[in-house]
């Protein structure tokens, strides 16, 4: 296991004060967007940490009850509750106030287990990179390819979207007109077309014309899940014989204020296709933010990006240190110091 520490050198400063360090912009957008689950559950947490004097089995029960309660999900919080336990007999620890480190730590390592987690994208610009995203309806889908569309676009590479979702009406227009509000171009055939045909089209286009990045929209219907295979399978098929290698990613977009609903989405998607990682989206509408370290610890899927709002720039990057200060911020002052 990676300790916090460990991970950044042997740095002895603890947690807090690494923040002194990290980009403050980023972390703004993040403390902003973690907002609803710092106010409901962290501030419990606080509470609690604050209000008890000693470490007993009645606040190993209060963290149980405010992790549970931030979707950090049922498996994932009594181990989690018993690796506290464990930490705090062997270190002697009986001072309730010491506790929030340990707690961040320990998060931390529910999220790297021992790895460095790279949230980047697979993508290597003198390629033709092709990302299929999936997920059921009205998850985010759409927006997010915009989002990851934009962001791409700022940093040089030439994109080309795939309108893949040929099934619900209204799909391929929304999508056209994110292309357009973005600027980037746009391969679309008429509604009920074979979702492949699209992908076929889009990729050769993008081989013919030099693109970088081709972003495939598709139809998320869960609800026929043996349709939704065969049709993902022939999806896949399709790119990987036009563009052999791809696609680079599948990544999976999940609605955060569904809670653990959105836990059960993704165990499904992740049983038909590969799933290369996660799209959180929606995390700044919701109390529940802890399903990221559920994510992570129950199905070992990386998450990449989150998404704190509907405008096209209101998408990051995940960074676990970011995101645990997000949840932490009203642990410790801006310099890192703990309050
Ligand atoms: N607050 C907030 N809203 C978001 C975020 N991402 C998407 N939305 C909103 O969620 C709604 C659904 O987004 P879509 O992108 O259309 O979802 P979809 O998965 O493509 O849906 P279907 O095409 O119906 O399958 C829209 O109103 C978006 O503006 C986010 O990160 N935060
Ligand atoms: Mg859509």
């Amino acid at each position: 296991m990676v300790k916090l520490r460990e991970y950044f050198g042997g740095i002895s400063m603890g947690f807090f004060s690494l923040f002194k360090h990290k980009d403050k912009s980023k972390s703004e957008k993040y403390k902003l967007g973690l907002f609803k689950t710092r106010e409901g559950a962290f501030a419990t947490l606080k509470e609690v940490l604050d209000g008890k004097n000693k470490i007993d089995d009645d606040l190993f029960d209060s963290l149980e009850e405010i992790f549970i309660m931030a979707d950090i999900g049922v498996e994932t919080v009594v181990n989690f509750i018993d690796e506290l336990k464990d930490e705090v007999k062997n270190k002697n620890i009986t001072d309730p106030s010491v506790l929030s480190e340990i707690i961040i730590d320990k998060m931390f390592e529910i999220y790297l287990k021992g790895e460095v987690v790279n949230a980047n994208l697979n993508v290597k610009k003198e390629n033709l990179n092709v990302v299929l995203f999936v997920g059921v309806n009205g998850v985010g889908k759409t927006t997010s390819i915009a989002k990851i569309a934009h962001m791409y676009k700022e940093q040089g590479y030439k994109v080309l979207l795939a309108a893949g979702d040929t099934f619900r009406a209204g799909a391929i227009e929304q999508l056209a007109e994110w292309a357009k509000r973005v600027g980037v171009d746009i391969v679309a055939k008429n509604a009920g077309s074979d979702p492949s045909s699209v992908m076929y089209d889009a990729i050769t286009k993008a081989k013919q014309e030099g693109y970088d990045l081709v972003l495939c929209d598709t139809a998320g219907r869960l609800q026929n899940k043996a349709n939704l295979m065969a049709e993902l399978q022939k999806v896949n098929k399709v790119i990987g014989e036009v563009a052999p290698g791809n696609p680079v990613e599948t990544l999976l977009t999940i609605d955060a204020t569904t809670g653990q609903n959105g836990m059960i989405q993704a165990k499904a998607f992740a049983e038909i296709t590969n799933v290369s990682g996660v799209i959180l989206t929606k995390l700044d509408g919701t109390a529940k933010g802890g399903i990221v370290l559920a994510i992570r610890d129950q199905l070992g899927i990386p998450i990449k990006f989150i998404g704190l709002g509907e405008k096209m720039g209101d998408l990051e990057v995940f960074d676990i240190e970011q995101y645990l200060y997000g949840l932490f911020a009203d642990f410790f002052d801006e310099n890192g110091n703990k309050r």
